[in-house]
């Protein structure tokens, strides 16, 4: 924040000559950038690095309310998305009532958080259509060892979040960048606004 406001008044003293604002702030944008590689950024508390924990996010189990196949048993599944990974379980038939077991690993990495998005369907075929949602939900969290349980339109589902170990890495350059770049082209379109 410090930078930002440094780059504000510098902007303000120095308006008239634009060579000058721009020198200054490739200078600002360049000790940012470099304070990012030294692992002084500004991301993560000033350290340049985060936390990451091995964690497994696991579908244990769903209670049917209603299966959403009359006469039928229902054709259960789950789709989770958690972080950038996606997963689909195996069908599971179920009825009105029935708790399935799934234990079905649908995420397994190292993060420093987690966001979690899980559907609980029925899959459906041929003329009855498209597979029927029982319901979803979403959830974030930084990883902990925790146990989740949601009820929703028509299921209940537990879901186990476990961690081993944690490790320091150094926060992406690649957001580093981004958000190096975004300044820039911001305090550019900044000074653009000034002169007019
Ligand atoms: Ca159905
Ligand atoms: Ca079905």
């Amino acid at each position: 924040m410090y930078c930002i406001y440094l780059v504000r008044d510098l902007l303000i003293k120095f308006k008239n000559t634009q060579k000058t604002t721009i020198f200054l702030l490739l200078l600002i944008t360049s000790s940012i950038f470099l304070s990012f590689t030294n692992g002084k950024g500004l991301v993560n508390m000033g350290k340049g690095e985060e936390i990451q924990y091995n964690t497994n996010v696991v579908i244990t189990d769903v209670l049917i309310f209603d299966d959403q196949d009359d006469g039928d048993p229902g054709d259960i599944y789950c789709k989770a998305i958690v972080n950038d990974k996606e997963y689909e379980t195996r069908e599971i038939q179920a009825n009105d009532d029935d708790l399935i077991t799934f234990n079905a690993i649908v995420y397994h990495a190292w993060c420093s958080y987690l966001s979690i998005n899980i559907e609980v369907l029925d899959a459906d075929s041929g003329i009855r259509g498209d597979d029927d949602s029982l319901g979803s939900f979403s959830y974030n969290i930084v990883p902990i060892n925790d146990s989740i349980s949601r009820v929703l339109d028509f299921a209940k589902i537990n879901v186990t979040i476990s961690t081993s170990g944690l490790t320091t890495v150094k926060a992406s350059i690649n957001n580093n960048l981004i958000i190096v770049f975004s300044f820039l082209i911001l305090s550019l379109f900044q000074i653009r606004k000034r002169k007019k």
